[in-house]
């Protein structure tokens, strides 16, 4: 099926941006296999829904559960790839003069597509800590099928990621607010934009003057206010307008 051409007008919106904020989700690693969190659990996981696991009281009640759930995470992404999306986020990244990217997955398939510093607002899956003492936990093996614990308290080692009910990283935060201030294009990107605080980086940006641009399959809350709701899969959507803005400074170099 020939991939659809990029929406009347963005592509020199994002030629003409000073600053683009990109925000992903899980839907920018379902073309690499990864299942989103909205798509039902497979087989063993079936009859748990994310937002029961991923929860500090679902740790402290069963962490040999909880702790199988993310192993079987990692086995999962660490045998997937990034997609062309995740490269052409990273390419979009080399092309403008400002793009800051946050995503609130925690697979680290950006960085494995080469974006050299995306904001993990959600953690990652392969950082570990201690649960009681909060030391980092990065000897921890892979794979680790038995709940590891800590060397220093004897606790037990759980996810660096964030849980429902748990605060962001000042740090992830702090960058993504100033971004959201700062920047004048945004594109959300395979996100349902219902988990907070990130579904609300949008409306900050967009009260600070930035136009929303939104690309996933099933156009969300968020399309409502988008200058462009484009209804692609990111893996198709972000290399056609990569290419397509390489073809415009192509243009604009023989002039
Ligand atoms: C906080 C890491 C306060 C873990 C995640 C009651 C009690 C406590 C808090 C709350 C509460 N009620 C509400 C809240 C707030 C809560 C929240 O928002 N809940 C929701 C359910 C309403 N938020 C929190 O708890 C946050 N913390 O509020 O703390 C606080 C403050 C100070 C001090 C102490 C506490 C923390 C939220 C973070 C939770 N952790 N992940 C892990 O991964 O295991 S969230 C997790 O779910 C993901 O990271 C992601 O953020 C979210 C899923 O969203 P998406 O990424 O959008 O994925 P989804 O499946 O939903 O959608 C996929 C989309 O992709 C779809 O739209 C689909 O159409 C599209 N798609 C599919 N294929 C493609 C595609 N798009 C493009 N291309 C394709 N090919
Ligand atoms: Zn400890």
């Amino acid at each position: 099926m020939p991939t659809a051409p990029v929406p009347e007008g963005l592509a020199e919106r994002v030629a003409a941006a000073q600053h683009v904020m990109v925000l992903t989700g899980a839907g920018i690693s379902a073309e690499s296999g990864v299942p989103t969190f909205r798509e039902a659990q497979t087989g063993l996981w079936s009859r748990f829904r994310p937002e029961e696991l991923a929860t500090a009281e679902a740790f402290a009640e069963d962490p040999d559960t909880v702790w199988a759930w993310y192993e079987w995470r990692r086995d999962l992404v660490a045998a997937a790839g990034p997609n062309a999306g995740h490269a052409a986020l990273a390419e979009l990244e080399r092309m403008l003069p400002r793009l800051t990217l946050v995503t609130q997955n925690v697979d680290g398939l950006h960085q494995r597509a080469g974006s050299p510093d995306p904001i993990e607002f959600h953690g990652n899956l392969f950082d570990n800590r201690c649960f009681d003492c909060g030391r980092p936990a990065p000897d921890v093996p892979r794979p680790c099928p038995a709940l590891p614990r800590c060397e220093a308290c004897g606790g037990w080692i759980r996810p660096g990621v964030v849980w429902f009910g748990e605060a962001i990283p000042t740090a992830a935060l702090q960058r993504s607010f100033s971004a959201a201030d700062d920047c004048d294009l945004f594109l959300s990107v395979g996100t349902s934009s219902l988990v907070y605080p990130a579904a609300g980086l949008a409306e900050r940006a967009a009260a600070c003057g930035a136009a929303l641009v939104e690309i996933n399959p099933a156009p969300t809350e968020l399309a409502r206010h988008a200058v462009c709701a484009w209804a692609s899969p990111a893996g198709e959507a972000l290399p056609v307008l990569v290419a397509t803005l390489d073809g415009m400074r192509a243009v604009d170099r023989e002039k």
